[in-house]
């Protein structure tokens, strides 16, 4: 069944707009970045690809905000069956919302408190990827348990814990959320978990991977900025041979950086037992509005990467920050975005 509010456009006139006036120098664009890294790569000079690269991205910024367009709301729906979810978002790399999917589920009644009982044994990995944290600052280098997590909830504090592999290491947790209606949505039954569980005001800077995504907000506000993987050269993200894309364009602060209303995207206010999809390769910046836990279920698909994005699936394929081999077998994803040269 669908709401009301899933008959909204999911672009915008002035966002279509855009796309089209801007899909040559996107596509010049992409060619420059595909060349940058195969120079990189090789160990050659950058220097003037990378030049190329960042007057287009001015020159493409120049002509997106003279368009004047906002992000709109990403849709939102009550439920979907697979086939509609699939035709309609997954085959379109758009997002949308389950409103209130998960409302019912065990999971809602989890608290900071009694997940960091439940993983009195485990630590977790701080990182720093926030917006303008990364540069310099790789990662905190730190491990830092969840009682101390929790603690810092309750005080304002700003320790994160993001992309943690709780679920893992702890897999009876799964027994209070609907594995049977994620797999059935994914169409996968190989999934990955990433934890989710900070204070009010921790936020996770701009990114974009591979691996499609349901993520479920099981307490508290998160505000959701979610653009399409072909805005990547809005962006320009960092070129260092990483696996993880990212970039230091803080779309959640658009008197700075104007392209963050003018790229063609969408944002999302995200409460408890709410799940949102974001396709693969989306760019996304997250943050927490109230204290906050979450869950993300994550699947691989090529096929999907691939459309979304050839070139950084390319990219991530030949990716030597870390090699691929030591990026495919890590368990541990804070510990892998810790070890990243950013
Ligand atoms: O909630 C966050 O801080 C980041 C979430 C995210 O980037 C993801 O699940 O892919
Ligand atoms: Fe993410």
């Amino acid at each position: 069944m669908l709401t009301e509010s899933s008959n909204q456009l999911t672009r915008s006139p002035v966002q279509k707009a855009v796309f089209a006036q801007t899909k040559k120098l996107r596509s010049r664009y992409n060619r420059l970045w595909l060349k940058e890294h195969i120079l990189r790569t090789i160990g050659m000079s950058v220097e003037s690809t990378q030049s190329k690269r960042l007057a287009l991205f001015q020159e493409l910024g120049g002509r997106a905000i003279a368009q004047g367009g906002k992000r709109i709301h990403v849709p939102v729906v009550d439920d979907l069956t697979p086939p509609e979810f699939h035709a309609r978002f997954v085959a379109t790399d758009t997002p949308v919302v389950f409103k209130g999917r998960a409302s019912g589920w065990k999971s809602s009644k989890w608290t900071a408190a009694y997940l960091a009982k439940v993983a009195s044994k485990e630590t977790v990995r701080l990182l720093a990827v926030a917006p303008g944290e990364a540069k310099g600052k790789p990662g905190e280098g730190r491990n830092v348990d969840y009682q101390q997590i929790a603690k810092s909830m309750k005080e304002g504090g700003d320790l994160y814990a993001r992309f943690s592999g709780l679920l893992h290491q702890r897999p009876e947790l799964i027994e209070d959320l609907d594995l049977d209606w994620f797999r059935s949505m994914s169409g996968h039954g190989n999934e990955t978990w990433g934890f989710f569980m900070g204070g009010k005001g921790t936020a996770t800077g701009l990114h974009s991977s591979i691996a499609p995504n349901l993520f479920y907000q099981i307490r508290g506000k998160k505000r959701w900025y979610i653009y399409p993987a072909s805005t990547a050269p809005f962006f320009k993200p960092e070129v260092k041979g990483s696996p993880y894309f990212y970039s230091y364009v803080d779309v959640n602060d658009p008197k700075t950086w104007p392209i963050a209303e003018a790229a063609p995207g969408w944002y999302a206010d995200l409460g408890p037992g709410d799940v949102l999809f974001v396709p693969s390769f989306a760019w996304h910046q997250v943050h927490n509005k109230t204290a906050s836990i979450a869950v993300g279920y994550r699947w691989m698909s090529l096929k999907q990467g691939w459309r979304a994005s050839w070139i950084q699936t390319l990219l991530a394929a030949t990716c030597s920050n870390p090699p691929l081999w030591k990026a495919k077998d890590h368990k541990d994803l804070p510990s892998l975005l810790d070890s990243i040269d950013y």
